[in-house]
């Protein structure tokens, strides 16, 4: 069996590189070619990531975090005392922080798919606020999963920040909110970052940065796949390309063959002709009206939106 063999020789056989090297060979072989945006976050990207956060031209981090700030004191007025806040994905703290802070919040339950994220997570939040309760979930947030029993009692408040909810299709954003809203149950709350559309101009230059952070962000992608899936991608012979898609109203973010060549990944042959695209990620934008609409058709109701003045992004807080 070819592919088990060059998989053994990568040294990393187990079950989460299994699935990696299945869907990179599926989503390679669909035309147009394309590599899922989860593959971007090993420990490199992560901080590639977070660099990108600290960007000049990479407004939506600091954004959020401003309209999380200034609107703090009324997103807690209309949060209940003593609930859990469930939080989907785990990233840095920082913003989960800002509404530790203004709240009084009985339970953290952040959900995510790495357990090793959670523990580290968890540890330096225990130190910050010890009267907390805090019950990590290791879970898909994409797929149904069960709350602690621990916080069955409490009132929920669901919190989704970032903009993560712009890298799925919007039929997949509306799935996930609808069984966001079946997690957290009956009287649920939610607060969720979206970028918003805006000036191409704004929006070409925040995933075209001028220091190429975005650039080694994109091609760490095929980075991983060298060194996890044995590939032999040469990375001087891709270029990194975001465009804005006004039509779909999103960022599209593709990896281009400057020429004619051929990339071995575990048996298996890939040609791309010159100017071909690996399309790596799309990061919707959403009008507060059509944000209002996708929240809608998933049973939610938007009870307030905040944005910043210059309307880069909007902060979202959602009601059964
Ligand atoms: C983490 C999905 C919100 O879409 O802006 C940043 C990822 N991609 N630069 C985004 C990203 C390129 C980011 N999200």
């Amino acid at each position: 069996n070819v592919h088990a063999s060059a998989l053994a020789e990568a040294h990393l056989p187990d079950e989460q590189t299994t699935a990696f090297a299945r869907e990179a060979i599926e989503q390679l072989s669909q035309q147009p070619k394309k590599l899922s945006p989860k593959y971007f976050y090993d420990a490199t990207g992560s901080e590639l990531f977070e660099a990108i956060t600290r960007l000049p031209e990479y407004y939506p981090t600091r954004t959020e975090l401003s309209i999380l700030k200034e609107r703090g004191s009324e997103i807690a007025k209309i949060i209940p005392e003593n609930a859990a806040l469930v939080e989907f994905g785990a990233g840095s703290t920082t913003k989960v922080r800002l509404l530790l802070n203004q709240a009084k919040f009985a339970a953290y339950v952040p959900v995510d798919i790495s357990g090793d994220f959670l523990q580290a997570q968890a540890n330096g939040l225990k130190r910050d606020f010890p009267s907390l309760g805090i019950y990590p979930v290791a879970a898909d947030f994409t797929t149904p999963f069960e709350l602690p029993k621990a916080v069955a009692s409490m009132p929920k408040v669901g919190f989704f920040p970032g903009s993560t909810i712009g890298n799925f299709e919007p039929h997949e954003a509306q799935a996930f909110l609808r069984s966001a809203r079946q997690i957290l149950g009956q009287g649920a709350q939610m607060i969720i970052g979206a970028d918003l559309e805006k000036e191409e101009r704004l929006l070409h230059a925040a995933y075209n940065d001028a220091a190429g952070i975005t650039a080694r962000f994109n091609l760490n992608v095929l980075v991983r796949i060298n060194r996890e899936l044995g590939g032999n991608f040469d990375l001087s012979a891709f270029t990194h390309g975001a465009i804005y898609n006004h039509d779909r109203h999103r960022i599209e973010m593709h990896l281009i063959s400057k020429k004619s060549q051929t990339v071995r990944l575990l048996g298996t042959s890939f040609s791309f002709r010159p100017g071909e695209s690996i399309h790596t990620e799309n990061s919707y934008k959403y009008s507060l009206e059509r944000f209002a609409a996708l929240a809608r058709g998933a049973g939610w109701r938007v009870r307030e939106s905040w944005t910043d003045a210059a309307k880069m992004f909007s902060v979202h807080a959602l009601e059964v």
